[in-house]
Order: C-alpha cells, then structure tokens, then sequence
C-alpha cells in the first residue's frame, strides 16, 4: 500500500475539531437562507475567497460571522451531522469535538439549543457508524472570566452531555491563568481539561495551562520548542499536543508546511497528534492534514502508526475502550 494508502485507510481519532469551524460555505448559504440571516458576502465563492489569513484573529473575526447563521436546533444538528459524514469517510473512529456556546448564547440562542443539536448529531453517529463522540465545551478566552462562570452555570443541567472544557479564542493578552478559578469549578465537576496553548502565544503559556489550569492535553502547543526544559517536561509528562498543521500554515504560524516542527515534536518523544481544527476554513479535513504533512516532510509509515496511535492514547476514552483500540 501506499503511504497515502495507510493514512486514509487507518482507524483514528480526531481530537481538535471546532465543530463551528467545520461549518462549509455552501452550508453557510443555505443556513442563511433558511434562518433568513443576512450575510456580508454576495455568494459562495465571494465569501470562500475571504478566507485569506494572516494571523489567528483575521480568522476568527470570519469565523464567527460565519457562525451567525446559526440559529435552531436543527442547524446545530445538520452542520455536526455534516462534519462528523466526512470524518467517518476518513476512518475516524473517535472525536472529541469542541463548541463555542458563546459564540451562540450571546446572539440570544440558548444554550440548550446548541448542545442537544451537536449532542443529538453524536448519537446518531455512533448508531449508524459506531464511531463514539464526545463534547469538550470552550471559553471564550478574549471575553471575562465572570462570562465563563456563567457560561458554566448554564452548562450544569448538560453535565453529562459534556466530556470537558476547553479555551480557545485570541491566545495573545489572554493567557491562561485568566481562567484558573473557572477550570477549578470543573475539575470539581468531573470534566476534563484541556487548553489552547502555545499557537500563536509563548511557551509560557503552555506552562501556566498545565500548571494553573492543570490541563491535560494542550491544543496545538507548537510553540513548546522555543523552550527545551519544557519540551522534557511534556515528554516525561506524556502529555499530548493535537497539532494541525494546515491550520498552522493558514494562520502563519509557519510560513511553509515544510518548516513545520511536527516530525521534531515525534522524534523528541512528544506525544503529538494530527487534527484538522477548523476544515471548512483551513483547506482540508483531517486526513487532507495527514497527507500535506507527510507529503511536505519526511514521515514514515512508522510516524503514521505512532500518529494513529497517539489519537486513541490521548483520547479521554475510559480504560477498556483504549485497551481495545491500541
Ligand atoms: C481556533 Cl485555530 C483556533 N485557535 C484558537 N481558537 C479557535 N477557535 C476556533 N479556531
Ligand atoms: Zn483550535
């Protein structure tokens, strides 16, 4: 088989979805048309030719307006439903997909609306598939710490439809340990922990994600390699960064795939996964992200094995159905 071969074809997991950000243009359109929500952009191609970035808030300020169309439950559902069609066509076997409840709840949709459409999309995934599914609910990291105590509140009568939390959003001038009190609050409730870190902002900042908010996984991370003690660190700790590197060379954070550390984060011993992030706006889903990364560096099909099986070791999966996919 081919390289390209093993990496459709082998069972996955993927671990850092926005499921927002899975939401295409054409699906944009007809949402709009359906809600009767007026967009900025004349037509499909008009708006996809927009989606050129230059860092991580020029895709952001796209990304949300996009997310505008969003109102019923149904919506909720049909975009989740969409996203998780193409995942299983790219043998993904397990996702943990994010949710931006703020991005909807400040627009005046409830926040029932928007977890049980993705929730209810899950289910369905694992009836039809048995492919499991699991929500990490994020806060917003550019808005306060009092509206991410909030946001939890109503996130109470859901805790079970939950897995985690996460943070996301503008990285720069919000680190971490804004959130402290509120990850706490969760860790109390049970969830799991994970963090934006190290995408456009400092190594510091995965530093303080793992010690102020005790995260368990980083999302992205890439930055860790501008601070040696602390790539020991995440190797002795075994703690998992989800890389996705076409959205690492949509929003510049390497000028080329070529220059991507992804090889040296696996050959330092990093537990390191590979993740599509945002699909809908980065050029690709998360077996495009396998294969522009294998294609632009020297990996081999024992990387694309360690890969695959970093995807289920990472996973917040109980114990047994681990044991079963190693
Ligand atoms: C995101 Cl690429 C990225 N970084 C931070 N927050 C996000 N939310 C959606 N995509
Ligand atoms: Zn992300």
């Amino acid at each position: 088989a081919t390289l390209r071969n093993i990496l459709e074809k082998m069972p996955k997991a993927e671990l850092h979805i926005h499921i927002e950000g899975s939401l295409e243009p054409e699906l944009i359109f007809a949402l709009a048309r359906r809600n009767g929500v007026a967009l900025p952009y004349a037509s499909v191609d008009a708006l996809r030719s927009a989606y050129a970035f230059t860092d991580l808030q020029s895709f952001l300020d796209i990304y949300y307006a996009g997310a505008s169309v969003l109102l019923a439950e149904e919506d909720f559902y049909d975009m989740t439903m969409a996203y998780l069609q193409r995942a299983n066509n790219d043998n993904v076997r397990h996702v943990e997909l994010f949710f931006d409840p703020q991005t909807h709840t400040s627009r005046g949709v409830a926040f029932a609306t928007v977890v049980n459409g993705i929730h209810r999309a899950v289910q369905d995934a694992r009836e039809k598939w048995g492919m499991t599914g699991a929500l990490i609910m994020c806060f917003l990291r550019h808005l306060s710490e009092e509206e991410a105590f909030a946001t939890l509140e109503a996130a109470l009568p859901y805790r079970d439809k939950l897995i985690g939390v996460g943070l996301d959003s503008s990285e720069r001038g919000h680190p971490p340990e804004k959130f402290a009190r509120v990850f706490a609050r969760c860790k109390g409730l049970g969830l799991h922990l994970v963090a934006h870190a190290g995408e456009e902002g400092p190594p510091a900042y995965i530093t303080t994600a793992l010690d102020d908010l005790h995260a368990e996984r980083i999302d992205h991370g890439v930055a860790c390699m501008q601070d040696p003690a602390l790539v020991q660190r995440l190797v002795r700790q075994q703690t998992p960064l989800t890389v996705c590197p076409l959205s690492n060379l949509k929003l510049c954070v390497f000028k080329r795939l070529q220059d991507h550390n992804l090889l040296a984060l696996l050959e330092a011993g990093i537990v390191a996964t590979v993740n599509s992030d945002d699909p809908a706006y980065f050029g690709g889903y998360i077996n495009d992200n396998f294969i522009a990364a294998f294609e632009a560096l020297p990996l081999t099909r024992e990387h694309a094995r360690r890969l695959a099986r970093n995807s289920f070791s990472a996973a917040f999966l109980a114990p047994e159905d681990k044991a079963r996919r190693l």
